[in-house]
């Protein structure tokens, strides 16, 4: 199928990565679990953080410790330079047009519901329309379940095929003049399908419908241009691009934002109060009330620099031939079926081992040193669309090495060996 995923394939071909040189920048891996190395394949759920990432917290906590836009003395300057400049770092890593429409959030989960709540929810009513897919988190589930409640809206749900694809052609034939909102996966946590948002953008901006992304896995894995997607909402979490948890972006069309009515009140995001009435700060400042995540903001930016510095298309293609010989491996494992077999595909192996149940296969390559996710990851109607409680699931980041795809097969074998025939 020719669908356009917004990747770039052509211009990452000369980039060399090195895993083994970045392993050195993690100090966490520097470790044995169970005394095994440790083979760490569970970096949807998070990845680790490199010692910049580390300093750059330490270094706040121990020399710039204040708080942001409101002190005048030096160390709250130079607080407010590192954190403003770290949405500076966010806005050029993503392309927005302008700083303003960078906001920090505690993480994809926090922007998706934002938006559910001040953009989505006053704009609804009985009978309008939100299209999600079947393959989202619950992240891009619940807030417009709980729209819905609150409006009388009707959430419509594009569905996948068997390889985990959506039915684009289901999709158009959803869009209408009831459709309000579109908010979709950029790259499943479950299945590693890339989806083709471009095509999901374009057919809903013809019919004049925004569409929110959620990028939390697609951030560390494809170069995101925010405005050559054309998405007028974008959220994602720090801790997924080797940044601290707790901490986040939301990009949002300032034209979109600006007309937006902040759903929390509190310091920071006001111009003035009086007992009767408040007027709001100017973007990005309205959507941040309290004091937010300081030293996490400053050091999502020294991740972005550590990203940029290898260049997410060279980690791409890094992971992406990790993906194709774990895949080739796992061909080979008896009783073992992948769920997510999508032409587009990137990061995460998910599968089913015969006889064993998902959290099983974990709790066993756990004694084997290898850390992958068993569960539903936050995706039970994904789970029960392929007809299983749960998957196991190894998802890959830029310091793992062929090494650690050899340990987890053998982990795997050992697993067969143990549940029998
Ligand atoms: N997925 C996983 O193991 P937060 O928790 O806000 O940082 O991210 C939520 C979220 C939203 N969308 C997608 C596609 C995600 O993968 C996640 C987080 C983790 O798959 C934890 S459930």
């Amino acid at each position: 199928m020719n669908v356009d995923t917004g990747i770039n394939f052509g211009s990452s071909t000369e980039a060399v990565f090195d895993p083994y040189r970045a392993r050195q920048d993690f100090p966490v891996l520097d470790q044995t679990v169970h005394g095994k190395p440790l083979a760490y394949l569970d970096n949807a759920a998070t990845t680790h953080k490199p010692q910049a990432v580390i300093d750059a917290t330490t270094k706040y906590y121990a020399q710039d410790n204040s708080n942001v836009h409101r002190g005048l003395h030096t160390l709250s300057e130079r607080a407010t330079r590192d954190y403003e400049g770290a949405r500076d770092k966010l806005q050029k890593f993503f392309n927005a047009s302008s700083r303003q429409e960078v906001l920090y959030t505690k993480g994809t989960t926090d922007g998706i519901n934002l938006v559910a709540q001040c953009y989505v929810r006053p704009r609804v009513g009985p009978g309008d329309e939100i299209i999600i897919t079947h393959m989202e988190h619950h992240s891009n589930i619940v807030p417009w379940h709980m729209v819905c409640e609150q409006t009388g809206a009707t959430l419509k749900v594009v569905p996948i095929n068997d390889a985990g694809e959506l039915d684009l052609d289901a999709y158009l034939d959803m869009l209408g003049p009831k459709t309000r909102f579109v908010s979709v996966v950029y790259l499943s946590n479950s299945l590693g399908t890339i989806n083709p948002v471009r095509d999901i953008i374009d057919a809903a901006h013809a019919q004049g419908v925004p569409v929110l992304l959620d990028g939390a896995q697609a951030s560390s894995r494809i170069a995101v241009d925010v405005q050559a997607l054309g998405c007028d909402f974008y959220a994602m979490s720090g801790h997924k691009v080797y940044g601290p948890t707790g901490v986040g972006m939301l990009y949002g069309r300032e034209a979109l934002l600006d007309d937006m009515v902040p759903y929390q009140g509190g310091g920071d995001m006001i111009r003035t109060v009086s007992l009767n009435k408040t007027t709001y700060n100017d973007l990005p400042y309205k959507f941040e009330a309290g004091t937010p995540n300081i030293a996490g903001a400053i050091a999502l930016g020294i991740a972005l620099d550590y990203l940029s510095g290898h260049g997410v298309e060279a980690i791409d293609e890094h992971e992406r031939q990790l993906l194709d010989y774990a895949t080739d491996a796992v061909a080979e494992v008896k009783g073992l079926k992948v769920i997510g077999t999508a032409e587009h595909k990137a990061g995460v192996l998910s599968f089913v081992l015969e006889g064993a149940h998902a959290h099983d296969v974990g709790t066993i390559l756990d004694t084997q040193g290898v850390a992958i996710r068993a569960g539903h990851h936050c995706t039970m109607p994904l789970m029960e669309r392929f007809g299983v409680a749960a998957t196991a699931r190894a998802s890959f980041g830029l310091y793992n090495t062929r090494e650690d795809v050899v340990q987890f097969i053998t982990g795997l074998h050992k697993t067969i060996e143990l549940f029998g025939d």
